[in-house]
């Protein structure tokens, strides 16, 4: 249905009807789903959305493993809504993807088979609590960098689940940072271990906003089209510029020796990740793709027998409807 969709509007993709659609953009008026639009601009929506829906799913999985084994009853129930709460966000992204004319089994699909991405940050495993209080912090906080100025973002649907999805963000790098400044402050043992997950989820969270922008592929035209309204560079430095002192302020070594603060600039110096890992891990060679993937693949075919009774009882419904009428 969606590779027929984008095919049969290939042909509207007239210069009139783009230089008018960019006008809008330019005006700064929202795009409605039932709005003309570019052929581009709906398949880079569909990706995007879809590819930010899957990582809110599979993102519940690295902290969905510690719900059992939080230290107390208090973080078990804020890390249950945590992961509760990506649950929802999934959901409201794959509402807001199948105003694009994509159906939520369609996305579903193209994640399972490979054909769609999630974000690289969730094919790193997550070690221990540390790693609980590291991933809010640092993940989340890197999340909330990229969606803040996406609920200002031209496609309406996307930009509405955004205001949600960021406060609920905000809560969840609150608690992140809670967690880790406890570990920081506690015994040596503990310290070590909030110092070995900063030092590990470092390099992964700088990742997470993209390949720097002379390698990014999407980043021109999805700005023209205000699909993106930063680069990826951009962000990324906004991220360190806000994260160094937050460390600084846990007592805890920064994790990269380049991290230095540049007067001229007014920003923090620092090192690029290692971009051959990223490209690695996004080709699906990171080391947990297969475990998130497996995860994923053995919950649609578990649930398989609940979307056939929903659509069972549905089509039942609509025969007994008919018949009355
Ligand atoms: N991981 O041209 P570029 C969260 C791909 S999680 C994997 O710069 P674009 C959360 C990119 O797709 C955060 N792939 O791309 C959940 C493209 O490949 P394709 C999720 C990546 O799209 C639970 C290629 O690299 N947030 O919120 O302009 C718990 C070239 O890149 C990544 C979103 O998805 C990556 N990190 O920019 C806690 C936000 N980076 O598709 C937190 C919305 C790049 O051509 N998305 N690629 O095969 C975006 O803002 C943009 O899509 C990105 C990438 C900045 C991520």
């Amino acid at each position: 249905m969606y590779a027929q969709m984008v095919k049969s509007e290939a042909s509207t993709d007239d210069p009139e009807k783009l230089a008018a659609f960019q006008a809008r953009i330019d005006a700064g008026e929202k795009i409605e789903p039932k709005d003309w639009m570019p052929v581009g601009y709906r398949k880079t929506l569909i990706r995007q959305i879809g590819q930010h829906a899957h990582s809110e799913i599979v993102g519940q999985l690295p902290e969905g493993n510690w719900i059992t084994r939080a230290p107390t009853l208090e973080r078990k129930a804020i890390l249950l809504a945590k992961v509760q709460d990506e649950a929802g966000h999934g959901l409201y992204l794959y509402c807001a993807a199948e105003t694009l004319g994509v159906s939520r089994d369609e996305l579903t699909e193209m994640l399972l088979d490979g054909r769609m991405k999630y974000s690289s940050i969730f094919n790193y495993p997550t070690l221990n609590w540390a790693d609980m209080g590291a991933v809010g912090w640092l993940v989340d906080g890197a999340a909330i960098l990229n969606q803040v100025p996406l609920q200002r973002t031209s496609f309406g649907p996307y930009s509405r689940a955004m205001i949600r999805v960021c406060k609920e963000e905000s809560f969840h790098a609150r608690q992140g940072f809670d967690a880790i400044r406890k570990m920081a402050e506690g015994t040596p043992a503990q310290k070590k271990m909030a110092q070995d997950a900063v030092n590990r989820l470092w390099f992964p969270a700088l990742m997470m906003f993209g390949p720097s922008d002379a390698d990014s592929v999407h980043s021109t035209q999805s700005m023209a089209w205000k699909i993106k309204m930063n680069t990826n560079d951009e962000l990324r430095q906004k991220f360190v510029d806000q994260t160094v002192p937050q460390i600084e302020f846990l007592k805890l070594d920064l994790p990269d020796p380049g991290i230095k603060w540049n007067e001229e600039r007014g920003h923090y110096d620092y090192s690029d990740p290692d971009w051959s890992e990223f490209f690695d891990v996004i080709k699906g060679n990171g080391p947990c793709n297969t475990d998130r993937l497996a995860a994923r693949n053995k919950a649609w075919k578990d649930g398989q027998w609940v979307r056939d009774g929903l659509l069972a009882h549905a089509r039942k419904k609509a025969a007994r409807k008919h018949a009355a009428e």
